[in-house]
């Protein structure tokens, strides 16, 4: 990574810090990926990636920069990256999976809050980030309200733009959906000085979803016994998924997916327990959960979160001659998501159930990022569907440190063991 110090210094890093972060990432990848047996040839790209996380990814989005191209940043699976193609920019994710940036997070926002956005404020205001640092605007939204509030903190060190997101389903809460999706088509616009026009955003409509349908072959390949693929190799694709090329992304995916199809022939059950993940997002690096379950006898199938079915399920409908008319369709697909943000939620019960047939599920592990209240509420209603249909369940909080690895790994033992 020493090539890049020269960009990192002019992306006005803390090179010292990023330093220590770069040190520690190599390792902590290759003791819960690359110790992996038998891993598929296709997910060398993904390796990769992962390797040039911080290099050749950042040199392309500078090299954009350089075009006369802008960046934005996301935190959520809301804001459509559609759009931000369609004005011929990039789209990076930033939510953060790492403990590192916790520290510097917990000196603006009290400590007693989701480690999410703990992690991304302290990526930013440490200057450790060259994501958040390349980024000429970032756009928030109206989940929660921590990421809500986070949002003014941010401000004071990139531009921010918040989309509104309703928090009901009903036929006005679509309505100022589509207001909030003008609103950013023009943010877009005004930050590019590139009209969005009907077949821009039909392009941009097009690359999304063959970047959905790609991952959705992926977790369709999960569905068989044994998954051509472990739980853990489908969560580093997914999160890169937030941050990469999505056209060559798309590209490698589908050529894994090829030899995956391949690997389902030859493949001989093993007896490990099938396991559905359902809760928050795991941003990159957050593998804890996956490495403890995928330790033990079990294979995680599916992950209902936003690092999951959630980020790729159900496509944009492409037919439209107005910008109005795909603005409705971008609207549709959007509110169809089933984040605990919303009341009721009952669209995400519906899923979960659903995927415990469709993936063959023997128990369910509810992953829940400390103090996301929203989803330790929701456990409730879940709980209570999955015990009706008969489908064990755990449920585990936890955050971004490795001090309770050892009691949850203790715990999901006993849970494997019991189902
Ligand atoms: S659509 S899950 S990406 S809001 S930040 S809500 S974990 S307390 S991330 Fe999310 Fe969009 Fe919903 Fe998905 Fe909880 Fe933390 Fe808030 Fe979070």
């Amino acid at each position: 990574m020493a090539d890049y110090r020269e960009m990192w210094g002019k992306l006005d890093m803390d090179l010292e810090k990023h330093d220590k972060l770069c040190a520690a990432l190599p390792e902590m990848f290759g003791s819960v990926y690359l110790t992996q047996e038998n891993r598929p040839e296709g997910m060398n790209y993904f390796n990769f990636v992962f390797s040039e996380v911080h290099g050749l990814r950042i040199k392309e989005l500078e090299d954009h920069k350089k075009q006369g191209g802008k960046v934005l940043g996301t935190f959520c699976v809301f804001v459509p990256d559609e759009v931000i193609l369609a004005a011929n920019a990039i789209s990076v994710g930033l939510c953060a999976g790492s403990q590192f940036w916790v520290e510097d997070g917990e000196k603006h926002l009290p400590r007693n809050l989701c480690p999410l956005i703990k992690a991304f404020v302290g990526a930013k205001v440490s200057g450790t980030c060259p994501y958040f640092q390349s980024c000429d605007m970032v756009i928030g939204e109206t989940t929660c309200d921590g990421k809500k509030k986070a949002w003014e903190i941010l401000s004071d060190y990139v531009p921010v733009h918040v989309m509104d997101l309703p928090q009901m389903k009903r036929n006005k809460d679509y309505s100022m959906w589509m207001e909030e999706i003008k609103l950013f088509i023009d943010e877009v616009e005004k930050l590019t000085g590139n009209k969005v026009t009907v077949e821009s955003l039909k392009e941009g409509i097009d690359v999304c979803n063959k970047k959905r349908r790609a991952l959705k072959r992926l977790y369709d390949l999960r569905k068989v016994t044994p998954s051509p693929i472990t739980g853990l190799d489908s969560l580093l694709i997914s999160q890169i998924a937030f941050n990469d090329d999505p056209k060559r992304f798309t590209e490698e995916l589908n050529k894994l997916c090829d030899e995956l199809d391949e690997r389902v022939k030859q493949g001989k059950p093993e007896g490990k327990k099938r396991i559905m993940i359902t809760g928050t997002p795991m941003a990159i690096p957050n593998w804890k959960l996956h490495s403890i379950i995928e330790s033990l006898p079990a294979e995680v199938v599916v992950e209902e979160t936003c690092t999951g079915t959630r980020y790729f399920e159900n496509e944009v409908n492409q037919k439209g001659d107005t910008i109005e008319e795909l603005i409705t369709n971008l609207a549709d697909r959007y509110l169809n998501i089933n984040c605990a943000c919303f009341t009721p939620n009952e669209g995400r019960i519906d899923d979960i159930l659903r995927y415990v047939k469709e993936y063959n599920i023997d128990g369910v592990v509810y992953s829940n990022l400390s103090f996301c209240h929203t989803y330790s509420v929701e456990y409730n209603r879940v709980e209570k569907a999955l015990k009706e249909a008969g489908i064990p369940m755990i449920n585990i909080e936890t955050d971004y440190s490795t001090e309770d690895s050892g009691q949850i790994k203790t715990r999901v033992e006993a849970f494997i063991e019991m189902i």
